[in-house]
């Protein structure tokens, strides 16, 4: 679609540094018109019967299931992440987000409270048009996670995705058109956070804003939506402990340690970016853990044995890299990685790579341990007792998520339980049920998306109090 700025971004892929696309550098012209079809698209859309958008879910669902090998491929062009991680994690729970939303709200029970001579029936209506934003870790992912809740419960929506990786969420909206989805319910827009961004956060018909991203852009939406009383979910970044006791079956811990540390390149706001480990085994587990660090094949993304691929640019890969710099000056010693890759073939010369990093001898509250950096870059701790692993665990500002290690799993739940985070697992990491509860406490945001508290946070709920004749 030409925006009105007549204007284009260029989209690089960040693992040849090649242009991908031109994509329209959209601002609140565009926005205006994209709130405008979802308004027209409102009324007929919320009043059909929630089967009928079910079936719409398990249609778009279906349709991005044959186009899957192509999403997995432009997703990983974009982002720069290894082609099977965007097939078995980002195109793969695209689809998902699909099926499990379709599946959880054909379930949905009648809300009904009986009292002695009264019965109150609870209805869910639609928030309206919804403005969805976001980020460039894991796109269409992230985007569909949204969509799928939004689209059930009756919205219609104006999305924008990241300037950085507008691909997959380009090809969601062609494949819309090729079903014949109805018209102005679902609305892209391209653009900076600054311009169409902004636009979707202050546009007074937009009544409920769906946000992940940065902590820091987190506080600028935030500034804007809640003095407009919109409705606000806030997905925001995250410094997560992974916990090592010393009963933990240390081999399955470094490996678990070691995915949670750098899947996606350590761009995944779940991702144990700092390791505690028992000093009675710490020698034990960091040469276990070195050891699968070690096996990681980074390498080009287009391949199906590459592990790492790039970060997602070159300003991010400075930044990151400023982090690297800083523990080197904080008596940080690296015992693996710390330097940038330049990659051997042609093709990856101007590519964004980064050797998988592990920094030990920082002090806990050092930035490298308690700032998101959000790379591949992991800092390892000892403790010596429990009170102080979980003193440890809480001392960031962030509070997303965890995990700890023990075979002793009722000491793990119940160390877990006092960690101050939102998503914790015992003895796993990423291992999702798409109806729990998501998100996080302190900067790490607003809200809970999943299940049940998708389908609220995408709906308004009426009780109708009925006396008895
Ligand atoms: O997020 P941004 P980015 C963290 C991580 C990363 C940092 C920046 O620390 O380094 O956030 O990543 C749009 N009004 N996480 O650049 O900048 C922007 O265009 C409205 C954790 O992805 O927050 C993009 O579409 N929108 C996170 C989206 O916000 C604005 C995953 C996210 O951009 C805006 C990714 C504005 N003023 C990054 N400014 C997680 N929790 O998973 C920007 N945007």
């Amino acid at each position: 679609m030409k925006p009105y700025s007549n204007d284009y971004l260029t989209n690089l892929n960040p693992a040849t540094g090649r242009e991908t696309s031109q994509i329209p550098n959209s601002n609140s012209d565009d926005v205006e018109m994209a709130v405008n079809a979802a308004r027209n698209a409102l009324p007929k859309w919320r009043e059909l019967d929630i089967k009928i958008r079910i079936e719409w879910l398990r249609k778009i669902a279906s349709a991005l299931e044959s186009k899957k090998e192509y999403i997995a491929n432009i997703e990983s062009m974009d982002t720069g992440k290894p082609i099977n991680l965007a097939r078995r994690v980002d195109a793969t729970r695209s689809i998902t987000n699909f099926e499990f939303f379709a599946d959880y709200a054909s379930e949905l029970p009648e809300l009904k409270f009986e009292m002695q001579d009264a019965t109150n029936y609870v209805v869910r209506k639609p928030v309206g048009v919804v403005g969805l934003i976001t980020p460039w870790n894991l796109p269409l992912y992230l985007l569909t996670w949204k969509i799928a809740p939004a689209l059930v419960m009756g919205n219609t929506i104006v999305a924008k995705p990241s300037e950085l990786t507008p691909l997959t969420a380009n090809a969601l909206a062609e494949i819309l058109k090729e079903i014949n989805f109805p018209k102005g319910v679902f609305n892209l827009v391209h653009g900076l956070g600054i311009d169409a961004g902004q636009a979707i956060i202050e546009h007074p018909m937009i009544k409920a804003i769906s946000f992940t991203g940065g902590t820091a852009t987190g506080k600028i939406v935030a500034r804007t939506a809640a003095t407009m009383f919109k409705k606000l979910s806030l997905e925001l970044g995250g410094k997560n402990s992974t916990v090592i006791f010393h009963d933990a079956d240390l081999k399955v811990a470094a490996s678990g340690a070691a995915k949670a540390a750098f899947t996606n390149s350590g761009q995944v706001c779940l991702c144990g970016s700092r390791i505690l480990i028992d000093s009675r085994i710490y020698e034990k587990f960091v040469t276990l853990f070195i050891k699968e660090v070690s096996s990681l094949k980074v390498g080009d993304p287009s391949l199906e044995d590459t592990e790492i691929g790039s970060v997602i640019s070159h300003q991010h890969l400075e930044k990151v890299m400023s982090y690297v710099e800083l523990a080197k000056q904080d008596g940080g010693v690296i015992i693996h990685g710390g330097e940038i890759m330049n990659m051997q073939s042609d093709k990856l010369t101007s590519g964004a790579f980064i050797n998988p990093t592990v920094i030990e001898n920082l002090p806990i509250d050092s930035k490298c341990a308690t700032e998101e950096i959000f790379g591949p870059v992991v800092t390892l701790h000892r403790f010596d007792n429990e009170k102080q692993a979980l003193a440890m665990t809480n001392n960031t500002e962030y509070g997303l998520a965890g995990s700890v290690w023990t075979t002793d799993v009722k000491r793990g739940r119940e160390f877990a339980e006092q960690i101050e985070s939102g998503v914790l697992w015992v003895n796993t990491w990423l291992y999702r049920d798409l109806r729990t509860p998501f998100g996080g406490v302190k900067n790490s945001g607003i809200g809970r998306e999943g299940g049940m508290w998708s389908l609220n946070f995408f709906s308004e709920l009426s009780n109708i109090c009925v006396k008895d004749e």
